[in-house]
């Protein structure tokens, strides 16, 4: 079996002007297309050849390397596209009501989120995650890691991932991180969210 790059749900253009048309270009044209291909090559004659992608990830450090930061790019990749939408909105229905006991506010969420998406150094990801006890949990991994993988520190199912590797922002904020973590609140799928919160 070969992974494929599945179509961007919105156009390039679409997050604008938070997310800029050349970053989703590259980000999912180059970055995200190379991720699949290193990962097809990865599992190539091997055991895992016909392996499903969840699979991979979840036993990704037991598995390779390669199985971990390309696995773990396609599957990471897929999840942001689908976590995004252009307008963006509030959180609704259980996880909105979740949020609120998890965290005591919507806004509180976003800080400590905020908070793991600066602190992570170099390359990585935060996460809003539902973690094994059923909780919402903020957490973050390095490289092309998630939380669904055996290697993760902070382990449960991603609720919401903001991808803080360079190549996702730096043709529009260069160094300024911070801008492009609080851009982000503004093109949240919350309705996915709420859908992976209760699944
Ligand atoms: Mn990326």
């Amino acid at each position: 079996m070969s992974f494929t790059l599945a179509a961007l749900p919105y156009a390039y253009d679409a997050l604008e002007p938070y997310i800029d048309a050349k970053t989703m270009e590259i980000h999912y044209s180059k970055h995200h297309q190379a991720y699949v291909d290193n990962l097809n090559k990865a599992i190539a004659g091997t055991a895992h050849e016909n392996e499903g992608l969840d699979s991979l990830v979840k036993n990704a450090g037991s598995i390779s390397p390669a199985v971990r930061n390309h696995g773990g790019g396609h599957w990471n990749h897929t999840f942001f596209w689908e976590s995004l939408k252009p307008g963006g909105g509030n959180p609704v229905e259980a996880l909105e009501a979740e949020i609120n006991v998890s965290f005591g506010s919507v806004d509180a969420l976003k800080e400590k989120f905020n908070a793991a998406a600066m602190a992570r150094f170099g390359s990585g990801w935060a996460w809003l995650i539902r973690n094994e006890a059923g909780k919402l949990e903020i957490s973050s991994t390095p490289n092309q890691d998630n939380p669904l993988m055996d290697v993760a520190e902070v382990k449960g199912k991603p609720v919401l991932g903001l991808d803080v590797w360079e190549h996702a922002y730096y043709l529009k904020y260069q160094n300024r991180r911070a801008e492009y973590v609080a851009a982000y609140w503004s093109v949240v799928n919350w309705e996915k969210a709420n859908e992976l919160f209760i699944k």
